[in-house]
This record gives C-alpha cells, sequence and structure tokens, in this order.
C-alpha cells in the first residue's frame, strides 16, 4: 500500500528495534540508503541493524566506521533499495515476509507491503531515504551525508546518466554544506582500480563479441578469472559500463559467472532500447538506462536467450 513519508516516519519513530534489508550484491545505493537510516536512527535512540545476504564490500567499508550493530529482535523490518524479494538472498530473505515498509525508486518494485513509498522520480533511493531523515526532524550529520552521497553518485554515475534530475543536484548540494567528502569518496569509487581489477577489464576486452551489426556487445567474465584475480565481486560493477562505450553500440551486456552456476546479467543502454523491458523477459528487472537478470543456464544457452531478448529492442 503506498503511504506517505510522513506515514513512515511516524512509524520509524514508534518502533524500538528495527531491521534494515538490503539488496544482494549490495550496491553503493542500497548500502547508503541502509547506513544513513541506520545512523538516523541511532541519532533517534534506537535500537538497529543493516542486514545484507552478502559480504559488505571493502570499498565501502568507510560507510561502516561507526556502525555497530547489535543483536535484538527486530519489531520493525525495513527494506531499502529491494525491488523484488528475490533480490534480497538467503540471509535476508529469512525476513522477506516481515518486510512492513518498503522505501525504493525502482519503478518495477514487486514488494507488497502493509507501507510502501517507491519514486521512480528519484535517481536513487538515497533521495528518498533524506528526505525521509529531514521528515523525521533528525539533522543530517556528515556521517550520514558521506551515505546518502554514495548512494546519489553511484546510481547516477557521477551525475552522468539520464536518471539526474536537478532535485538530484540540489540534494548533493545540501550534503556537501553538510561537509560530505565528496571528493575522497568519488575517487576511491570511481578514479582508483586494482590491479586485479585491470587484469579481469583487460581479459574481459579481449572475449568482447558484437551483434546485431555492431548495436549490441556483449562481454563474459568467467569465475575463474574472478578468483584468480582476487578481487571483491563489487569491483567488477565498472565492466558493466565497458561495452556501452564503444560509439555505435546500443546495447552492452555483460555475463558475470556466479559462483555457484549461471549467469548475472548486466544490460545497459545508450539512447531508445529500454533495458528493464529486455531483462524483464528474463525475469529480471531495473531501470530504462541499467537493468539486470539472472540466468541458470550454461554459457551458450545463457547468451542465446539475452541475445534474443535484446534482439525484440531493434525490431
Ligand atoms: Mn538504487
Amino acid at each position: 500500500v503506498e503511504v506517505s513519508l510522513e506515514a513512515i516516519g511516524q512509524k520509524l519513530r514508534e518502533k524500538q528495534n528495527i531491521l534494515i534489508l538490503t539488496h544482494q550484491n549490495p550496491d553503493g545505493d542500497t548500502l547508503g540508503s541502509g547506513t544513513a537510516l541506520y545512523y538516523a536512527l541511532k541519532q533517534m535512540g534506537k535500537q538497529a541493524c543493516v542486514l545484507c545476504s552478502d559480504p559488505f564490500p571493502l570499498k565501502f567499508g568507510y560507510l561502516f566506521e561507526d556502525y555497530q550493530p547489535e543483536e535484538f529482535h527486530p519489531d520493525l523490518v525495513v527494506s531499502v533499495d529491494v525491488a523484488d524479494k528475490k533480490l534480497l538472498g538467503k540471509v535476508s530473505g529469512c525476513y522477506a515476509d516481515q518486510i512492513e515498509i518498503a522505501i525504493d525508486h525502482h519503478i518495477s518494485n514487486r514488494i507488497n507491503a502493509p507501507m510502501l513509498y517507491v519514486d521512480p522520480k528519484a535517481a536513487a533511493t538515497c533521495e528518498v531515504i533524506y528526505e525521509l531523515i529531514l521528515t523525521m526532524g533528525v539533522k543530517i550529520t556528515k556521517e550520514m551525508a558521506n551515505c546518502l552521497y554514495t548512494g546519489i553518485i553511484t546510481d547516477t554515475g557521477c551525475f552522468k546518466f539520464s536518471n539526474t534530475t536537478p532535485r538530484t543536484h540540489k540534494i548533493a548540494a545540501e550534503l556537501m554544506e553538510l561537509q560530505c567528502d565528496f571528493e575522497s569518496i568519488n575517487r576511491k569509487l570511481f578514479d582508483t582500480k586494482s590491479k586485479g581489477q585491470i587484469e579481469v577489464e583487460r581479459a574481459v576486452l579481449d572475449s568482447m563479441e558484437f551483434y546485431q551489426e555492431n548495436r549490441v556487445a556483449l562481454v563474459v567474465v568467467p569465475q575463474k578469472l574472478v578468483q584468480e584475480s582476487g578481487i571483491d565481486s563489487a569491483d567488477l560493477d565498472g565492466i558493466a559500463a565497458i561495452p556501452r562505450q564503444i560509439e555505435g553500440v546500443e546495447v552492452g551486456i555483460t555475463m558475470k559467472e556466479r559462483p555457484e552456476g549461471g549467469y548475472k546479467v548486466s544490460v545497459r543502454t545508450c539512447r531508445y532500447a529500454d533495458a528493464s523491458a529486455i531483462c524483464g523477459k528474463l525475469g529480471g528487472g531495473g531501470h530504462v538506462r541499467a537493468a539486470g537478470c539472472a540466468v541458470n543456464k550454461p554459457l551458450e544457452e545463457a547468451k542465446k536467450l539475452i541475445l534474443d531478448a535484446a534482439a525484440e529492442a531493434f525490431e
């Protein structure tokens, strides 16, 4: 049921032990949303905890500097940036049916929570969390500003994607007023790569294939390559942006082999193809320019499924 941010703020005020669920393969937005809300709830004298089915990626370690989760029995479960219960993964998935508040910006949100707030115009869930914290009358600290800024720059690709709005910039400006560490966060997330990361990129570029008269570019990231490089799976996120950088490519597809088999597919589009529609055909979803899905098939079969789905964008 769609409700107002005021109603969500009121509910959070009433409860004491609040569990915050983030999605699996966590990105800057789900973690930034989760930690910003955590610090705000601590400020309100609550107990809170951020749960993720995967380990928190090292590069986002700065979000957790003052994070001290306590063991408690939750009396309220909130999900942030989670479009579908399936995306919670194993650990957080145990609480899927207890979600009372779902806060998100994915137009494809399928969570049936008693209190749902989805703003598809928000470039990041962090924009919504920013408003929620203000609604609750909590002063945004520098620490919360760093968390919120992280979600905004990761989901907008440093304010470059089409989801960026004047409001995005206004909120970012407010976060700068609050002394967020924008320079070091940007350098850490966008201008720093490990040797392992570069090695993986080199091999991945070597394997690039083109389809649909060079309008589709596809790369595969084999699990063996990732393991040998010793990198964090979150460090692979930048790879999905590469195929789309090629002139003339409309659909960039990145297929990451998962440790448990099958592929996690990221689709990025440039101007007219709908990434969310392409992934939707395979049970996934996301945004118009960036979406994802999982395909539990061997490589060639998985490739054919995603290429067929992408081909429909050119009909
Ligand atoms: Mn997001």
